[in-house]
């Protein structure tokens, strides 16, 4: 029998069954008890919130034994654990990912209808935290779901955002930001952990003295001190035991400035360092790929840094006498930039605090962090001036200076009478405001370092980081971005899952790879007909949420042409409008053209304060207004933007995909995640040669791939040749009429004025080369819309890209990550007196 029954978690304290129990009767009776218990309310005062909140509870308790059996194991002495530390998790809702882990989401589903409700209702009413931007977030929150599902025990470290990534409405075709208040209705998924809170420190000076002894030390005073509060979510890995830690740092005020403030009667001047305390966590930065250079965000950065560097030291000292095998238990992942400051971090509490050696804790250091780099735009890199940074961590810009200082002489023995390599490699950038360079920082401070795509390391190695790579190649190394398949495949595309399943089995759901064995079905009509009914399904239900979330009324038999990701310049949303113009002037010019009706599906947030990528939204709102309106066209193309991209809102939209936009400027985006998922999903690929688009163009096969568009060395060869947007405009009569219509008002009620700054960035700069890779993109575009006529050969297509993306499994690029960098073994829970939930 499956049914746990009552065990003994701490010797004298017994969990009821109440709490564990995975019979339907039992499930219903947690989830009764929940509601009348903890929301408080009896069935007929219950909102949909308070059912799902019920709901969650009842899961949460079920993984509790699991996520207490971890978090011990790993305190044995002899258990090496990673720890991710990363400014944005974007996680996207928990509950239907750990019933699915749990492996019980169809008896909660039967509980649940039981008691007379729907589940995914309920499942619907979880506010997902959005405490991060896009890719680069969302890779964290895959890579701690495989680490826990590989058994790795892990730590996530991050920040605790009260506010995430801000919601987005359209109106009047343009990107409204609304605030979001995900915590609201409460989190049932997070535990506070207030009795392991830790102390950090801001701004002040650095005062240098001899102690008694004769020895050189330090004492930093600051002029403000935060609370860290750990607040802590379970992260259960699918089918096994393990159930990780994610630890989110809120910033609260230390009491005794309350206390001090209130001594001298300054009651308001204490709920002003509260509030300026709280500030620290409040709100997510918006950017993806651009910094603002803010001292809030720096504060940020180092506040989470160090409130997780110090958890690891007291985690470290419970076991150990010292500090001197650090690195031997902890194997810290450096997110990009954004945690860098913990270098010099853990220099100071080992140096500073725990009265180490220089050369001992350097030691420690250099092999306890590895660094991800995940972008090559120049923007993107984060430099803080040396000004701000010692107003805000005074002791830490000395640290910063003295690594510096040493790693220039080594530097200097390397390449004698050099300064040009010394100016490059410098972690101070003297040029202009003296700033330092954090990717410097994170490269001499790691042991290894990481691109996160094959050419996007080669970019790395060749340009971004080629003196570092110069000096230290065996620090580099390639990993190429993965995703996991159980949210993306088993949770959003349940059809397709039990298609795939019936014919292989359902080992590929931690075994990609294992998706290979559809290949020899391709070709099998029943196959295919199956296949193209689960699209279908799909498709059908992307289009019901169009209808609901924007009104447009979409034909599910049209090819569905998706794009989804940040807006952004070099991602070049805009040249898929472009596109969508020149068909549509097709068919105004030729009403009978065989013309393949699309659906043209958009999604995607636009940093607040980037201009330019609003003003992309607004163009393809109002190509969508004009497009869907004309009755010449109607039925043949439509566009849609979908508001508020987000994980829950991006659950219909990979599986409705039937071509997936993949169109970045070669060279620019790192790798791209969404272009692994729409794979996976059996959406076919049109792209450049651009990030992880050239490996997956390799594992699918060149002919199941639609490929245009000029290479890194072409595009860097077109600019050195200069390149000048307007002869391409000149000379393309089909792209200079969409420009010309653009510019006319012809998509803004006449406004000739409105897409001015759009069209003048194309015609008298193109930094991205739009113009140059329109026609290319065009002529690929009319191969796509000839292919999709045939059904059977396009369904083959389909199901070679799911069949051959098993490389794009986070659990791949995790297992390589263990091996090649973290050097970590997966570690069994055991769960003593717990009978498995295997549903
Ligand atoms: C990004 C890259 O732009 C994206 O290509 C990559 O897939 C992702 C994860 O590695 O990281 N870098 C930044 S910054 N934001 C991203 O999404």
């Amino acid at each position: 029998n499956e049914e746990p029954q009552g065990f003994v978690c701490v010797p004298e304290i017994r969990v009821e069954d109440d709490r564990t129990g995975l019979d339907i009767e039992t499930l219903k009776r947690a989830f009764a008890d929940n509601l009348f218990y903890i929301q408080g309310k009896l069935g007929s005062m219950a909102t949909p919130n308070d059912y799902y909140m019920a709901l969650a509870y009842t899961v949460r308790d079920r993984l509790l034994q699991r996520w207490l059996n971890s978090a011990q194991t790993y305190l044995r002495g002899d258990v090496k654990v990673v720890c991710y530390l990363s400014a944005e998790f974007l996680l996207g809702p928990h509950l239907g990912n750990n019933l699915i882990n749990l492996g019980i989401y169809d008896r909660i589903e039967q509980a649940i209808t039981e008691s007379g409700l729907d589940l995914q209702e309920l499942i619907a009413q979880e506010e997902e935290p959005g405490l991060g931007n896009g890719g680069l977030g969302r890779l964290a929150a895959c890579y701690i779901d495989s680490l826990a599902s590989l058994e790795i025990p892990a730590i996530g470290y991050g920040i605790r955002y009260e506010f995430g990534i801000f919601d987005q409405e359209i109106q009047d075709g343009w990107q409204v930001e609304i605030t979001d208040k995900w915590l609201r209705y409460g989190n049932p998924w997070e535990i506070a952990r207030p009795e392991i809170a830790v102390e950090v420190k801001l701004g002040g000076y650095v005062d240098h003295y001899v102690d008694d002894a004769g020895n050189y030390r330090t004492h930093w005073i600051p002029d403000r001190e935060v609370h860290g509060v750990p607040y802590d979510t379970p992260i259960l890995g699918y089918r096994v035991n393990t159930a990780n830690t994610l630890r989110l740092w809120k910033a609260e005020a230390p009491e005794s400035f309350d206390f001090q403030a209130f001594n001298v009667g300054d009651y308001y001047g204490a709920v002003d360092a509260k509030i300026s305390s709280e500030n620290i966590t409040k709100v997510l930065y918006p950017n993806d790929e651009q910094v603002q250079g803010k001292r809030l965000r720096l504060e940020q950065q180092y506040f989470f840094v160090s409130c997780s560097l110090q958890d690891m030291i007291r985690l470290y000292l419970l076991e150990n006498p010292n500090l001197d095998n650090f690195h031997e238990t902890f194997a810290v992942q450096l997110n990009d930039t954004h945690p860098s400051i913990g270098v010099p971090e853990l220099m100071r509490l080992l140096v500073d605090e725990h009265h180490m050696a220089w050369e001992q804790a350097w030691q420690i250091t250099t092999h306890t962090f590895a660094y991800t780099n995940h972008t090559l735009l120049p923007e993107a890199l984060e430099k803080w001036s040396v000004q701000l940074f010692g107003r805000v961590l005074p002791r830490h810009l000395e640290i910063i200076y003295e690594i510096n200082r040493r790693f220039l002489d080594m530097v200097r023995i390397r390449y004698p009478d050099n300064d040009a390599k010394l100016a490059s490699l410098s972690l101070i950038d003297e040029l202009g405001k003296k700033s330092v360079r954090m990717a410097h920082l994170a490269c001499v401070g790691s042991y290894a370092i990481n691109g996160v795509a094959q050419l996007h390391t080669e970019l790395l190695k060749k340009d971004v980081l080629h003196d570092f790579y110069a000096l230290w190649p065996e620090k580099f190394s390639n990993k190429t971005n993965g995703v996991t398949p159980r949210r993306w495949v088993v949770q959003n595309n349940p059809g397709l899952s039990k298609l795939i399943s019936r014919k292989i089995g359902d080992r590929w759901i931690t075994h990609l790879d294992e998706l290979r064995k559809l290949e020899q079905f391709a070709d099998d009509p029943q196959f295919q007909a199956q296949w193209q009914q689960v699209k279908q399904n799909c498709k059908h239900q992307l289009t019901k949420q169009i209808k609901e979330r924007t009104g447009v009324v979409v034909d599910p038999t049209s090819m569905f042409d998706i794009q989804v990701k940040r807006i952004h310049e070099y991602k070049r949303q805009h040249l898929n409008a472009l596109h969508i113009i020149t068909l549509y002037n097709r068919l105004k010019e030729n009403p009978d053209l065989d013309l393949q009706p699309r659906t043209f599906i958009f999604g995607g947030k636009a940093a607040p304060g980037y201009f330019m990528a609003k003003l992309m939204i607004k163009l393809i709102t109002s190509v969508g207004e004009v497009v869907n309106n004309d009755p010449d066209v109607r039925d043949r193309l439509k566009v849609v933007f979908l508001p508020d991209y987000n994980v829950t809102n991006s659950q219909r939209v990979y599986p409705a995909a039937d071509l997936s936009e993949q169109i970045s400027t070669a060279g620019k985006e790192a790798s791209g995640t969404g272009n692994m998922k729409f794979s996976l999903n059996g959406a076919l690929t049109i792209g450049t040669l651009d990030g992880a688009n050239v490996e997956i163009r390799e594992e699918v096969g060149a002919e199941n791939f639609f490929l245009f568009g000029l290479t890194t060395p072409e595009v860097k060869e077109q600019k050195a040749n200069g390149y000048n947007s307007w002869d391409v405009y000149n000379a393309n009569p089909g792209l200079k009429k969409a420009i010309d219509m653009i510019s006319c008002g012809f998509f803004s009620h006449g406004d000739q004025q409105l897409f001015k700054p759009l069209l003048d960035s194309l015609l008298y700069d193109d930094k991205y080369m739009l113009f140059a890779d329109y026609q290319d993109y065009i002529d690929c575009q009319d191969r796509v819309g000839d292919a999709f006529k045939h059904k059977d050969a396009w369904t083959k297509m389909s199901i070679l890209n799911t069949a051959r993306s098993g490389k794009f499994s986070s659990d791949r690029a995790i297992r390589e990550y263990c091996q090649e960098i973290w050097q970590v073994e997966p570690v069994p829970i055991e769960l003593q007196e717990y009978v498995q939930a295997n549903a």
